[in-house]
């Protein structure tokens, strides 16, 4: 992070580079039709939520995504995942929208024809205003049971729902008893997207339908190496659409796309959608 704001801060010529591609994508924007979003961690970050392949603390420091988001890691040692999940729900309910969420929530209500589309799984899109979010990896805040007979979301006032989440508070301290399912009995657990599973069917077809048809495609803050997410772009590309990408460091993207604006979120998405 540090290494990224010296280069632009100290450096005119990329900033009058940055400017140049905010004003070509505000000019952009203004004239098409249909525009499409996706967004990943990145978008999160100035928020205050670590970023999966650039975090260096906690759990993030001592496990790589691929170990520890996945049923197989869940099945194997389901506390372990567990506390995981409920220091990242405290964390998540910690923090609020930043302006780069704000200026998308902006964007839904200008345009007739637009689609959010989020690998995160973090809430903060509809927090900040945003009404149609196809969320690809599930939601952080809703948990279920691993057979398929219930679903819970952090807020719900039934009794099972409140004692699903019973041992988030103290999270970070101890070493949580994983809740069951009232039903069949086994454990309940994330209800987001895990490396090896299928993502919701309904909103990875729209997804795919949106890029399809897009004329403008923005991606924000993802490093793109995640799939099926990853191949919404090079779709969209494919069938025409301009794409821009809008992130502080190069991505595999980075090389295909029409236009790539380097800063953040935060920072860009706000002067882009005045
Ligand atoms: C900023 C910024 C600022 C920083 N502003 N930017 C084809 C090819 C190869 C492999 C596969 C393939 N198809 C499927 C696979 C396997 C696998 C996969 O993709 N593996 C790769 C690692 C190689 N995919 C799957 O398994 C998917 N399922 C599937 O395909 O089902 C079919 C199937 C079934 C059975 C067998 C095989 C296939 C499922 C993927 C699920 C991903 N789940 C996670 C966890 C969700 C739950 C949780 O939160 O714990 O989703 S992994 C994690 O990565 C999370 C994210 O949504 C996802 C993407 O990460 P993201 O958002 O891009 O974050 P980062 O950290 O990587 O990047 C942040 C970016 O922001 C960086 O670029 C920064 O520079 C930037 N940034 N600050 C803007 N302020
Ligand atoms: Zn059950």
């Amino acid at each position: 992070m540090a290494r990224r704001h010296r280069n632009r801060d100290n450096n005119p010529d990329a900033n009058r580079r940055q400017g140049r591609a905010i004003a070509d994508l505000r000019q952009r924007l203004a004239g098409t039709g249909r525009v499409v979003v996706l967004t990943g961690a990145g978008v999160s970050a100035e928020s205050g939520i670590p970023t999966f392949r650039d975090a260096q603390t906690g759990y993030w420091q001592r496990f790589r995504p691929e170990d520890l988001a996945t049923a197989e890691a869940f099945r194997r040692d389901p506390q372990t995942v567990w506390r995981w999940y409920a220091q990242r729900r405290a964390a998540v309910q910690g923090v609020e929208p930043n302006p780069g969420h704000t200026a998308l929530a902006r964007l839904e209500n200008r345009l007739s024809e637009f689609t959010l589309i989020t690998q995160n799984v973090d809430g903060l899109h509809a927090r900040a205003g945003s009404r149609r979010v196809l969320e690809l990896h599930g939601n952080l805040l809703r948990v279920r049971c691993f057979s398929g007979c219930v679903s819970y979301s952090v807020g719900d006032g039934s009794p099972d729902a409140r004692a699903a989440f019973d041992g988030d508070s103290s999270a970070a301290e101890t070493v949580p008893e994983v809740p069951r399912c009232p039903h069949c009995g086994d454990y309940l657990r994330p209800d987001v997207v895990w490396f090896g599973e299928n993502l919701p069917e309904q909103a990875i077809q729209r997804a795919f339908g949106a890029a399809e048809s897009a004329d403008l495609f923005l991606v924000v803050g993802t490093s793109a190496v995640v799939y099926p997410a990853a191949m919404l772009p090079r779709t969209a590309l494919d069938c025409g659409a301009t794409v821009v990408e809008i992130n502080p460091d190069r991505t595999p993207l980075s090389t295909f796309v029409t236009l790539s604006i380097r800063g953040t979120a935060g920072e860009v998405l706000p002067r882009v959608i005045v």
